[in-house]
């Protein structure tokens, strides 16, 4: 028997917590404790979904893409009842079999072989950056490095034309706060989503797209019979969508980690090559992606709740990453940490297509501090940036010795 989509199914725990309120964000991991130990599946009162924070159901719901389907879309709103704000994503919206074909050609756009071909000027970029900025002593952690980093290598990489960048991360912005309730966060983003809109379709095209970069790779994808010539531009705009501000808010929460953590940064420090893992580390511990939804396409159990077909349940990656089940001192930041089996970038067959490029951009920021720089003392305030599913800071002031 299905439940009504109102009625969650008997004995699981109802939560009066909203999961997208500003309070909730400013400080998430006591009710991540919450909802880990009021079951393995919860019910949200305000919303009419299920959840799973322990690290076991979140593995369990990402790693059966047929029951718990992308295609209904993943943030709350329902695909089968409600009109998409955008035309569907093609990769992350889109389920098994044909979900495979989409994601084979960014696979192969953001390869290994494609990576080793970056490295040197993502590597160089990052080292002048932390010159700049060890010339300054003085700077804002999230404007002068978390995004001007990744807005440095990201967009040429891409082969965008330098005017109207300026569009990326409002795009991107609104694009995961798309994913939460209706609330003032997804209204206020959709509201004044037009211009930012427009920039993104043009640049998807195939002739504002520099040679050599992964738009145009996307693009000769199309003439080699991979994808048609209408996908092409949509895989681009996904690379638009998940590209930037995810990196931004992930080397914004690695640098927020060492400022914060003097031994961690001492052990990084005495071994640079430990980059790598600081950086992945700093994604299972502050998650930059909160959350994603899933929705049933069938009835099914988790861990002996009886699910209805047509429910969505939200998925706790950040309470996933921190579960005691899972992780021996959870809540402790170590850059020698055996991260694998964290879900910052989801599991299974979307597990991050990106991630390459993500860790690639981590690993240059952190060694070039490493190698360069004695101290990062915390200056000021750190005000908190507000999104439905992306968590980070609106600025950090820092001040930077050098070694
Ligand atoms: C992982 C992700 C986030 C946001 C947008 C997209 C993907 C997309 O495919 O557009």
């Amino acid at each position: 028997m299905s439940t009504s989509g109102f009625t969650p199914s008997a004995g699981v725990p109802h939560m009066d917590i909203d999961p997208f309120s500003i309070e909730f964000f400013e400080d998430p991991h006591p009710a991540h404790e919450v909802l880990r130990e009021a079951g393995p599946v919860v019910w949200f009162d305000k919303w009419n979904v299920y959840g799973v924070a322990r690290h076991a159901e979140v593995h369990a719901v990402l790693n059966d893409p047929l029951t718990f389907c992308s295609s209904r879309g993943v943030g709350l709103s329902d695909f089968a009842k409600e009109k998409a704000w955008r035309p569907q994503s093609i990769i992350l919206e889109a389920d098994p079999p044909e979900h495979a074909r989409t994601r084979a050609v960014l696979s192969r756009v953001l390869s290994p072989t494609v990576m080793k071909q970056l490295r040197g000027s993502f590597v160089a970029a990052a080292e002048s950056r932390v010159e700049a900025l060890l010339a300054k002593g003085s700077f804002d952690a999230i404007a002068d490095l978390a995004e001007a980093y990744p807005l440095s290598v990201f967009p040429d990489a891409l082969g965008l034309k330098p005017e109207g960048r300026e569009n990326l991360l409002p795009y991107a912005s609104l694009v995961f706060n798309s994913f939460g309730p209706p609330n003032k966060l997804r209204q206020d983003a959709i509201e004044r989503s037009a211009p930012h809109q427009a920039y993104v379709a043009d640049q998807c095209q195939r002739e504002n797209l520099a040679p050599g970069g992964f738009g145009a790779c996307i693009h000769a994808r199309a003439d080699a019979g991979d994808i048609t010539a209408a996908e092409a531009p949509l895989l681009v705009r996904s690379l638009l969508s998940a590209g930037l501000d995810t990196t931004v808010n992930g080397i914004g929460a690695a640098v927020y980690c060492l400022a914060r953590f003097p031994d961690q940064w001492a052990r990084l420090r005495s071994d640079p090559t430990l980059a790598r893992n600081a950086f992945e580390e700093a994604v299972r511990f502050e998650s930059p992606v909160q959350t994603f939804f899933r929705t049933t396409t069938r009835d099914v159990e988790i861990s002996g709740s009886r699910i209805g077909e047509g429910e969505k349940i939200l998925m706790f990656l950040a309470a996933a990453n921190r579960d005691p089940r899972r992780w021996d001192r959870p809540d402790e930041y170590d850059v020698t940490r055996k991260t694998s089996g964290h879900v910052g970038y989801g599991s299974g067959i979307h597990m991050c297509v990106g991630q390459l490029v993500a860790r690639l951009e981590g690993e240059a920021v952190l060694s070039a501090l490493a190698k360069r720089v004695s101290a990062i003392e915390i200056t000021g305030p750190p005000t908190r940036r507000f999104n439905n599913t992306l968590r980070g800071l609106e600025s950090l002031p820092v001040s930077i010795k050098a070694a």
